[in-house]
């Protein structure tokens, strides 16, 4: 068992009834390169995602496939399976919620809360938005043409039929002095005012099972009713989290459960924030310590989808901008939290200014210098003067801010902070010339060749967690061994080593060339 600190983290599942887009991949980017830093940070850390399969939306989808719900869920998991590969953002572990494993669980808490007395048989009356697989009051509703529809937008049919029902309303006091004790319980805090105003008007009872279809987790026969009830897909789909330690019925990997941050989107809050804390308070089971809202993206690019066509999927946009190209690019161009738009013509701004001209230039013509020059090997250090001092004390203090960014899940602002000292970098290169100290001074030119790849050290480091690649063929380029790229060894006791040889330099982040695009 590891003695380094537990740090479980989790995608929202998505619905198996479509393709993989853009949200999908932003969600499990961001999620990824916050398991990736806490990894780096020395944490025992479990990254889960998994595959939301049950319910009406998806059996609805498959009926009209013509294929039995399992084919299609099997058909659209594989989809998203290999958009976590491309996106080299691969999980530990994929919770479907078609598993056995997790069926236990999820019946596991249904007893759970039964037992607490939570649970009771009655009629559901009321309206049902099926594509949000949620139910909503008449007083949300608006109404166009006769129809009814939710307040996310999506149509909503009526329902009336048996059902078993949780005790929600029983347990409005004590989320909210859950959110009272735990105020970053909920963040960005916006979204936490939002949820906070919702349990103060008040919690109804929640309708936790459906007779009309039969696609989920059957709930065991009771004496109370003969009818067939499944279990209320968000139920089911929330269990996952749990699914994936282990914790209900013990094992190795219990020890990841509370889990540390789940991230999700903005339209789910209600359900994570609400209802999830809900059902393990009533289960007796520890609550996850932190919901991580996301924005929304759209796409703002008519040139992009002129030349792209009308679904940009996040295969299209990996092929045409590449994997670290994307993932920087929402990172750090999406304010955390916040909505954001993508488009051709920004994505293409950020790759070039940021990653070609500033992180990419600096390292190529530091280290073909430093590969002309210096035998293929790292320079020799000389006397700091002030100006590399700096410069270096810049870079180490960069981890600290990242962290603290990382912390409050705020990438954005991690990124700003380790390309604002890049761009000091370049600064610190450019006013030092080291090309014109090569015949007058060759001692001097070494030193600022010696100071500028350290320093390149110290920011590439933590950039491991969002452009993984393109940093770790940085770290090869400065000799950095396999096992001296986590945050322990970004300092200067591991700095770069006088006379230790380098592989050729091989360019990492070519400018986007707008002829590309045919
Ligand atoms: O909600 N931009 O699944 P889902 C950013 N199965 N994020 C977006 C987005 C967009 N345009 N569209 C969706 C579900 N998302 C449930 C979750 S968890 C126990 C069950 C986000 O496939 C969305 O907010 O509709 C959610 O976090 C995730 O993608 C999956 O959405």
């Amino acid at each position: 068992m590891s003695e380094r600190p537990t740090y479980m983290i989790s995608t929202a599942i998505p619905y198996a009834n479509g393709a993989p887009h853009i949200g999908h991949a932003y969600e499990r980017i961001a999620t990824d390169a916050f398991a990736r830093f806490k990894r780096l940070d020395g944490y025992d850390v479990l990254f889960v995602t998994g595959m939301d399969e049950h319910g009406q939306k998806v059996q609805r989808t498959a009926e009209k496939e013509g294929v039995t719900p399992q084919q299609f869920v099997d058909g659209i998991a594989a989809q998203f399976a290999r958009m976590g590969e491309a996106l080299n953002a691969r999980a530990d572990d994929i919770v479907r919620t078609t598993q056995e494993r997790h069926k236990e669980a999820v019946l596991d808490i249904w007893r759970r809360m039964e037992a607490r007395g939570d649970i009771y048989l009655s009629k559901y009356s009321g309206w049902y938005s099926v594509r949000d697989e949620a139910y909503y009051d008449e007083s949300e509703l608006t109404e166009r043409e006769g129809k009814k529809y939710a307040p996310t937008g999506t149509p909503v049919e009526w329902v009336e039929e048996e059902s078993w029902f949780f005790k929600l309303s029983a347990y409005a006091e004590k989320l909210l002095a859950h959110y009272e004790a735990h105020p970053e319980f909920i963040t960005p805090e916006h979204y936490k005012n939002e949820i906070v105003a919702f349990v103060k008007r008040g919690l109804s009872d929640l309708s936790v099972s459906r007779t009309t279809f039969d696609w989920g987790i059957k709930i065991p026969p009771r004496p109370q009713t003969t009818a067939n009830h499944v279990m209320y897909v968000w139920v089911d789909a929330l269990t996952n989290y749990i699914t994936a330690t282990g914790w209900l019925t013990g094992g190795e990997k219990a020890r990841y459960w509370p889990a540390d941050a789940h991230v999700i989107g903005k339209d789910i809050t209600r359900f994570h924030a609400i209802y999830w804390p809900a059902f393990l308070m009533s289960a007796e089971a520890p609550l996850p310590k932190q919901i991580v809202v996301h924005g929304f993206l759209f796409s703002r690019g008519e040139k992009m989808s002129k030349s792209l066509g009308n679904v940009v999927g996040p295969q299209e946009l990996i092929d045409r901008y590449g994997v670290d190209q994307l993932r920087y690019f929402f990172l750090r161009e999406v304010p955390f939290g916040n909505d954001g738009n993508y488009s051709h013509e920004a994505i293409v701004m950020r790759i070039n200014a940021d990653l070609a001209n500033d992180l990419g230039n600096l390292a190529q013509r530091s280290l073909s210098m430093i590969a002309k020059n210096c035998d293929g090997a790292v320079p020799k250090k000389g006397a700091f003067t002030d100006a590399d001092r700096d410069i270096l004390a810049q870079a180490a203090g960069v981890l600290e801010k990242a962290r603290a960014a990382m912390d409050a899940y705020q990438p954005h602002h991690a990124l700003a902070e380790i390309f604002r000292v890049v761009a000091e970098a370049n600064r610190y290169f450019a006013g030092e010339e080291p090309w014109a100290k090569k015949k007058t001074d060759p001692a001097r030119m070494e030193t600022i060749l010696y100071v500028t790849a350290e320093t390149l050290r110290r920011l590439v480091i933590p950039l491991q967690a969002f452009i993984p690649e393109a940093a770790g063929k940085f770290l090869d380029s400065l000799g950095v061994g396999p096992d001296e790229r986590d945050f322990a060894h970004a300092g200067e006791g591991n700095a770069l080593q006088e006379g230790a040889p380098l592989p050729p330099p091989a360019p990492v982040f070519p400018r986007f060339v707008e002829e590309e695009l045919s």
